[in-house]
């Protein structure tokens, strides 16, 4: 008896392909974190960019006078600057509803400089100077009702 036996076709070994996965290299490794430097005067607030890439921001900011002191608040929100909640005062209510605070530098003296960093997602912001100063018995000067907020993106 002859048995005619055919050779199998050999197994084909798939290779499974090696997907490499890119791993994007950290976009801010080459440059560091960003950094804004902000000029504070009466009643204008200058941040030399208004727009940053979401993540690590420092913001350097300046009193330039010439007389107030000026802090600089940042501000989360849709809203637009000179729509943010008030007190009945005019300052800026860090508490109202559609605003989130990250954070601040504190008040600075003319000629000042303050910095801090703050963890930026992308969205939209409003930085203010909520300082509010009472003149004699009754006169309440509000930076932010004198126009002290400017739009700022984070991208
Ligand atoms: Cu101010």
């Amino acid at each position: 008896m002859h048995i005619s036996q055919r050779c199998p076709m050999p197994a084909c070994l798939a290779l499974a392909g090696l997907a490499v996965a890119s791993l994007a290299a950290c976009a801010r490794g080459a440059t560091g974190p960003a950094v804004i430097p902000v000029d504070l005067a009466e009643y204008t607030i200058h941040p030399a960019a208004a727009e940053v890439a979401a993540g690590q921001v420092t913001f350097t900011a300046r009193n330039v006078g010439p007389s107030d002191p000026h802090e600089l608040v940042v501000v989360r929100t849709d809203l637009a600057g000179d729509a943010l909640p008030t007190g009945a005062d005019g300052r800026f209510d860090e508490a109202g509803p559609g605003v989130t605070v990250i954070g601040e530098i504190e008040e600075l003296a003319v000629g000042a400089e303050g910095s801090a960093m703050f963890d930026l997602p992308a969205g939209n912001y409003v930085l203010v100077c909520n300082v509010v100063e009472v003149e004699g018995d009754e006169e309440v000067e509000a930076h932010y009702a004198e126009g002290m907020h400017t739009a700022f993106t984070v991208r």
